[in-house]
């Protein structure tokens, strides 16, 4: 039986989009599909942040998910924060189509992203590699431009 979450992604006036998340069972890699639309064309960071808390818009959803101490890197890294999946890329009507396989996510168990926070952000995420002093935390991707909570779905 997979399990499915969504997410329904707010915040600056005009982005919106919906992720989607399933596995099939626990241990197997987490499909991430949807949309987001109202981006500037071009990459932008897209990660999972520890805490589906929305009390001050998408600051409250705190840093990168990382439940192992991790510094933060690409999605193909060993050395990654659990919520690190890399840049999602506009095209030139802002939209960007989501589809992405991961084996670190989880929706079940003590590491699930249940109730933990969607972000996309204004700028790309440069995966740990681009040498600015927030490039192992952030990736340097800049301002949070919307965010959603992941909630179990049917
Ligand atoms: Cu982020
Ligand atoms: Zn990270």
């Amino acid at each position: 039986m997979s399990l499915k979450s969504v997410c329904v992604l707010r915040g600056e006036p005009g982005v919106t989009g919906t992720v989607n998340f399933q596995q099939e069972k626990n241990g197997d890699p987490v499909k991430v599909t949807g949309e987001i639309s109202g981006l500037a064309p071009g990459q932008h960071g897209f990660h999972i942040h520890e805490f589906g808390d929305n009390t001050n818009g998408c600051t409250s959803a705190g840093p990168h998910y990382n439940p192992h101490g991790k510094e933060h890197g690409g999605p193909e890294d060993e050395n990654r924060h659990v919520g690190d999946l890399g840049n999602v890329t506009a095209n030139a009507d802002g939209v960007a189509k989501i589809e992405i396989k991961d084996s670190q996510l989880s929706l079940t168990g003590p590491l699930s992203i249940i109730g933990r926070t969607v972000v996309v952000h204004a700028d790309v995420d440069d995966l740990g590699k681009g040498g600015h002093e927030d490039s192992k935390t952030t990736g340097h991707a800049g301002g949070r431009l919307a965010c959603g909570v992941i909630g179990i779905t049917k």
